[in-house]
């Protein structure tokens, strides 16, 4: 049982989450077009729009539970058919701006009701007919992760529509393009590059790290100069072994440096890919080497995705 100031701590950490979602899925929505917040890039999954109102249900419903187990004794708490809910045609035709409006005055009382749950009211309870007795404590720390969660699926989803191998430099290139767009949508302001939160790197040392594996592309990759050379190793390192040091070191340097150049570093080496790509002899990038692995495919982890991967800390 942890000390009571370090569950106050834990706590606080949950709110803060729930505070910040609203906020998070305003940045994510203005990145994603009509056609990519409807269709369901994942089979089986929902679409982004879907996994957003589903946000909205499940957050709605956590919230009336919280308010029966404070004001009843041991409350039979209301299920809801999730999957039903997002079904509905409402749900498939709703404008997600409205869903994150909602969310926005939802998490906003929610989060001041939070701040009010006395000590002694945490453990209070109600009866969930599918999971059983859930607490005041249990729907915080649930729904907290929830949120997280369903940004983890959105970010999957994103994914999921490159489904494909890129067919040619320019179809690369335009993912790229579509992408790196996308992630300077969500950088936040200046003052706030060297902010971390919730134990992530800040988004100062984000850029910072995917300029260090854009130069990799550059330097290695396409112009094959030694892999420990580009990461500073020593020449009988295995760079695969040392990715977490030389991530890390990079970290550390990148603390130190003024936005201004971390910005002006990634803008340049970006350009360089640019030009790089559309110069590429394409027909060695889709041919399997002596590994079996197509060549491209290191492209593509060095940059797009690798941009998405990153995506969901900075938002
Ligand atoms: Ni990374």
């Amino acid at each position: 049982m942890p000390a009571s100031h370090e569950l106050h701590a834990l706590r606080q950490k949950q709110i803060d989450r729930l505070a910040r979602l609203p906020h998070q899925l305003a940045r994510l929505t203005a990145t994603v077009d009509e056609l990519e917040s409807t269709t369901p890039f994942l089979v089986g999954e929902w679409s982004i729009a879907q996994n957003l109102h589903h946000l909205a249900d499940s957050h709605m419903n956590n919230f009336i539970r919280c308010k029966l187990i404070l004001t009843e004794s041991e409350p039979t708490l209301p299920a809801y058919d999730r999957d039903g809910w997002v079904a509905l045609a409402d749900s498939r035709t709703a404008p997600i701006s409205a869903t994150v409006e909602l969310l926005q005055g939802l998490h906003t009382r929610w989060v001041s009701f939070w701040k009010t749950v006395a000590e002694d009211e945490w453990q209070r309870s109600g009866l969930h007919p599918e999971t059983g007795r859930i607490t005041l404590a249990d729907i915080l720390r649930n729904s907290a992760a929830h949120g997280w969660n369903h940004l983890a699926m959105i970010r999957r989803t994103l994914f999921a529509q490159y489904s494909g191998l890129p067919t040619s430099p320019e179809d690369l290139l335009a993912r790229i393009d579509r992408e790196w767009d996308r992630l300077q949508k969500v950088l936040p302001d200046k003052a706030a590059m060297d902010t971390s939160f919730d134990g992530s790197w800040s988004p100062k040392i984000q850029i910072a790290h995917l300029t260090l594996w854009e130069t990799y592309l550059l330097r290695h990759l396409i112009s094959g100069e030694p892999a420990h050379s580009v990461l500073e190793l020593a020449p009988n390192d295995d760079p695969s072994e040392q990715l977490d040091a030389v991530n890390a070191a990079d970290a550390a340097r990148a603390q130190n440096l003024p936005i201004e150049a971390v910005s002006d570093k990634a803008h340049h080496v970006h350009a360089a890919v640019r030009s790089a790509i559309l110069s590429l002899k394409w027909p060695e990038w889709v041919r399997r080497d002596k590994n079996g692995e197509l060549p491209v495919s290191r492209l593509i982890t060095t940059t797009y995705e690798h941009y998405l991967e990153h995506w969901q800390s900075l938002l």
